[in-house]
């Protein structure tokens, strides 16, 4: 087989290059190692940045968003048992928008196929080749059969597990990374949301999140070790703990059936350069941010974003100057949002071996960000999303 574009994984990143690519006329074969059903289910991020909204509205996948999707104008960080509201529309004019990754994933698998994309699942044994000579090539398994994509650009939107990362050679990157003390186990319950958006819950036991889905469910969240064991969490101690936790005067967190469980380890971890020949990282698999600043799924928009745009400049003009520049673009920006991501997870996790000293410098930073419009705009016009580097 032979595309212009192979994509190595049909997560945010692989299906919305795909489709802004196939916008503009360019082909690309996307290869997912799991099956439709898992990608289309799985249950991640649920924030869309200001600039990610417009991205998908613009490229013609908002239907369904604009009408399931819920318009944050604001989020509530709560500590010492109040509230303290953060007014994006107010501080920059913007909002956010909340809409699961998945259905995400569900609008963009849908345009693809609709438009006649190639979208190859449960693709086995996928390989990437020859990206650092002119003639990059894919190996793939299906059953028995070896199959072999040639083209002339590899995209690896293979995720922080990926293939394409892993098949670069290490002395050609260099590796920046910082594992956490903690992890999240989150939940998707079937319950109504108990606030009107979400609340961001800095606790002496732990840090929790009080999310949401629809008007119907709620994805909440509780700072746990990082090997915690979920089994030891039945569904009376992670309601008790959120209810301990989200506790204010006259709040109750409305409980109900836990519908998906699990364990999110935290790490910020960043390469460079994201590129290697005709090799193109994108998303996770050049990068992973602690999710406490909303930011893993909108990089990977950002990334696509930019990568487009040099793929097009590469087939229209033959130029590859917007091709070897990605990584420094992308670089200038997932830096930003690495350290705000890294800046909102030591504001609000519990540190249990900090001294009293930091234990002060982090209660003291609560109190001068919402005590300072000046600080409150900061945060704001980095949670909305600062502007896409295109
Ligand atoms: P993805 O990991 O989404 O997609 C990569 C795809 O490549 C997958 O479908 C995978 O099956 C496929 N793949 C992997 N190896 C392959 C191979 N060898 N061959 C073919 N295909 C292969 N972000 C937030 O902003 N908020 C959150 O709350 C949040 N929660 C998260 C919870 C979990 C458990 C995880 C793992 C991540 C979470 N994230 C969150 C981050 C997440 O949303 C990512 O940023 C987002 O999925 C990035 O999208 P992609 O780069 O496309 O990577
Ligand atoms: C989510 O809705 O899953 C979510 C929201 C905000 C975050 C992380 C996750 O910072």
């Amino acid at each position: 087989m032979r595309t212009q574009v192979g994509i190595v994984g049909a997560g945010p990143a692989g299906l919305l290059l795909s489709h802004l690519l196939h916008l503009r006329g360019i082909e690309s074969i996307v290869l997912e190692a799991r099956s439709r059903h898992y990608v289309e289910n799985r249950i991640r991020a649920g924030v869309l940045e200001f600039g990610t909204e417009q991205l998908l509205n613009e490229s013609g996948l908002g239907e369904r968003m604009r009408r399931e999707g819920l318009l944050h104008p604001g989020v509530v960080m709560r500590f010492n048992g109040a509230d303290h509201r953060v007014d994006f529309a107010d501080l920059v004019g913007k909002h956010v928008m909340v809409y699961s990754q998945h259905k995400v994933v569900q609008d963009l698998i849908a345009a693809r196929l609709g438009a006649g994309g190639q979208i190859v699942f449960q693709a086995e044994d996928v390989s990437v080749h020859d990206f650092q000579a002119a003639r990059p090539h894919i190996y793939y398994r299906q059953g028995d059969a070896v199959q072999q994509i040639d083209c002339d650009i590899i995209a690896g939107c293979d995720g922080f597990h990926g293939v394409c990362r892993a098949s670069i050679p290490l002395g050609m990157l260099r590796i920046f990374e910082r594992e956490y003390p903690f992890g999240w186990l989150g939940i998707l319950a079937g319950t109504p949301p108990s606030t009107e958006e979400n609340v961001y819950v800095s606790h002496e036991r732990g840090f929790a999140l009080l999310a949401m889905r629809s008007p119907t469910l709620s994805r909440l969240y509780l700072q746990c070790a990082p090997d915690e064991d979920l089994a030891q969490w039945s569904d009376d101690r992670i309601w008790s703990e959120l209810q301990i936790r989200a506790a204010r005067d006259d709040f109750r967190l409305a409980e109900g059936p836990i519908l998906q469980r699990g364990i999110t380890p935290m790490r910020s971890f960043v390469i460079e350069p994201m590129q290697c020949g005709r090799l193109y990282l994108a998303g996770d698999a050049a990068h992973i941010v602690p999710p406490t600043g909303a930011k893993g799924l909108n990089l990977a928009a950002a990334d696509v974003a930019v990568l487009t745009q040099a793929i097009v400049a590469f087939y229209r003009l033959g130029s590859s100057d917007r091709l070897d520049a990605y990584s420094a673009t992308c670089l200038r920006r997932i830096w930003k949002a690495q350290r705000f991501s890294w800046w909102m997870t030591t504001l609000l996790h519990r540190f249990f071996d900090h001294s009293p000293f930091e234990q002060q410098m982090q209660a003291a930073e609560l109190d001068y960000v919402f005590g300072s419009r000046a600080a409150s705009l900061a945060l704001a016009e980095n949670y909305v999303g600062l502007p896409l580097p295109v």
